[in-house]
């Protein structure tokens, strides 16, 4: 694909931990280039950073020089310009940043950005606009004591999952902006104007001003009331360091603190295809950028992969890395201190849910291994494994819990659990069976985890459903009578939540290549559309350049066109593979019986 066929190009950032990515796309979706730079390749010594951070073992910060970011935005935009890069037909511009990360800007700030001299760089302009030099990361581990702020200033986890869409969680920006105002740097905090989110500072330095923090970022901070639509005024009093109980703060200190806080995080923008303004002429001039170029809002890196894909509504996407992900879309409000609720950065009235599991692969390996071990064979090959997978074809009354490492869902500590059910339904705890009975024993409780965490937020999915309520009444009393009330979590799951169903399940990530493990996981998630495979090595720059392209379209409409219509329109689908599952969603209700029961007696922290 050469430029020289299209007139209109769209550019996706994408400002991660490691690397910045920026892919050009054309007006049909269509990929046609990237370009990168690696942090550790190019200002390892520059910055003294490893693997993109700074880190202190001592304090568990992880922090990321601003500077460094803004010197990536010159490389690679020198680089594009050098392989002769058309900037000139680059209609809009938007993308990701990892998410949590904030960014402190000093007073001058929008004067400088305002000001920017094409002939100097951004980091040696922009220096002293920042109040404070480092970004925290969202590996930090630093603000143990923040935690335990916010969820006491609300009542819990699950209440500050209620209102903000997640329970405390260290790197939350909320937490990080109180850890500098209240104990680590008071100064910073005081000369510090603005705060912006690593998407919302690309966007600021892209746009030449500071731009607002957009609404589906906003609910990674721990200060947002997801369903008011607005800041939290208790939790912000929190973060600023003024909050009466926990600080001894009076009520004056309150609410200045309060006022001033909301005014250096400035205005949510609410999901919106409108754009946020053109690009600097800083970026016109020095490499050629229109200054027509419009730049739409940044969203965070979880978000933006949602975006690249054609998902609709209660899909689900599976990522089968190190660790899995399940990212959904879904209606519902149904928050929990187990996963993470945050508006949709493109669907006004829909949000994205997110489950993070630490044991993914490396437990799978680990069976793997055993097995091959037993057979002599060669270490890191998956066949007997597949095999095995292959031959269990349905639920066979036996469950493992496998956690090489601690668990975040369900919160538990290091451990592995071995159970069968008898015929009363009681779960029994078995020693230890021939590592056989592993294979699918790991792959089926791992993805009953996921559709049992899934289910609350997909509650009512299957409303549109060929298969009766009575079936559905049915079921959920069958399983009542076997297993008494199914907890997750500390939540009971209702019918609703229980007999929810997906309607696609793209699975992506390194596992997602074994057809033996996406074909298993896919039998018990059920979707009622089906199960596929994608590879999105670039999903989150990808998505940037999709919203750009998706932005553009409707300001040219003048109306608000859906996006999951719009991206299913023109997404490429030779790029999605369809499986052949077979469905085994009504075969894997006892599963989920069996694995809630096992969960309520694992050794927690
Ligand atoms: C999500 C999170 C990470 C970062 C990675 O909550 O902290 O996935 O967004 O960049």
């Amino acid at each position: 694909m050469s430029y020289d066929q299209c007139n209109d190009v769209f550019l996706g950032l994408d400002l991660s931990t490691q690397q910045l990515k920026i892919i050009a796309t054309d007006e049909q979706l269509n990929h046609i280039e990237t370009f990168n730079v690696e942090f550790d390749k190019k200002y390892s010594e520059k910055y003294g950073i490893k693997k993109g951070v700074v880190v202190n073992d001592e304090t568990g910060e992880v922090l990321s020089p601003v500077a460094m970011w803004l010197d990536s935005l010159d490389y690679v935009f020198t680089e594009m310009k050098k392989k002769g890069f058309p900037f000139e037909k680059v209609k809009g511009i938007s993308g990701s940043g990892q998410q949590h990360g904030s960014v402190y800007w000093a007073e001058n700030a929008n004067e400088r950005l305002q000001n920017l001299d094409e002939n100097h760089s951004l980091s040696e302009q922009l220096a002293d606009a920042l109040a404070f030099p480092l970004s925290p990361n969202w590996q930090d581990h630093s603000t143990g004591k923040e935690i335990a702020d916010f969820e006491r200033a609300v009542g819990g986890p699950e209440e500050l999952a209620q209102i903000t869409g997640s329970r405390a969680h260290y790197r939350f920006t909320g937490l990080q902006i109180r850890k500098l105002a209240s104990r680590s740097n008071k100064n910073v905090y005081r000369k510090t104007t603005r705060v912006s989110l690593v998407s919302s500072f690309v966007a600021s330095v892209l746009l030449g001003s500071i731009t607002n923090i957009e609404q589906a970022e906003a609910c990674g901070m721990n200060l947002y009331d997801v369903q008011k639509g607005d800041y939290d005024d208790n939790l912000l009093s929190l973060a600023a360091g003024v909050h009466p109980e926990i600080d001894g703060a009076s009520q004056s200190d309150k609410e200045n603190g309060i006022r001033e806080l909301k005014k250096k995080l400035g205005n949510i923008e609410p999901i919106s295809y409108k754009a946020s303004g053109s690009i600097s002429p800083y970026f016109c001039k020095r490499y050629g950028f229109s200054n027509h170029t419009k730049i739409y809002s940044f969203t965070g890196d979880n978000l933006a992969t949602i975006i690249s894909l054609p998902l609709s509504p209660n899909d689900i996407l599976l990522s089968l890395g190190t660790s899995t992900t399940v990212l959904l879309i879904t209606e519902n409000y149904i928050p929990s201190s187990q996963y993470h609720l945050f508006k949709h950065p493109t669907m006004r009235s829909h949000y994205m849910g997110m489950i993070c599991y630490c044991n993914g692969a490396l437990a799978r390996e680990r069976i793997r291994d055993e097995v091959n071990k037993k057979y002599g064979l060669e270490k890191g090959s998956w066949d007997k494994f597949d095999e095995l997978l292959d031959s269990s074809k349905s639920f066979n009354e036996e469950l493992g819990i496998y956690f090489p490492l601690g668990e975040i869902v369900p919160n538990a500590l290091a451990q592995y659990k071995r159970s069968r059910l008898d015929s009363e339904y009681n779960i029994v705890d078995v020693e230890s069976w021939d590592p056989e009975e592993d294979v699918s024993s790991i792959v089926e409780s791992q993805s009953l985890s996921c559709r049992m965490r899934a289910g609350p937020m997909l509650s009512g999915s299957n409303l549109n459903n060929n298969s009766s309520n009575s079936e559905y009444d049915k079921i959920y009393e069958d399983l009542h009578k076997k297993f008494g009330s199914i907890y997750t979590d500390g939540k009971e799951q209702t019918k609703a939540s229980l007999t929810s169903r997906p309607h696609k399940v793209f699975f992506v990530g390194g596992a997602s290549k074994n057809n033996s493990i996406v074909k298993k996981m896919g039998s018990i998630m059920g979707p009622s559309d089906g199960n596929y495979r994608v590879e999105i090595p670039d999903a989150c720059a990808l998505g940037g350049a999709y919203k750009a392209s998706w932005s553009f379209h409707c300001e040219k409409e003048n109306k608000w066109v859906d996006y999951d219509v719009y991206i299913n329109e023109h997404f490429d689908f030779g790029d999605v593979e369809s499986l052949n599952t077979q469905d085994n969603w009504i075969g894997y209700f006892e599963g989920m019986g069996m694995l809630s029961k096992m969960e309520q007696s694992l050794k927690h922290t």
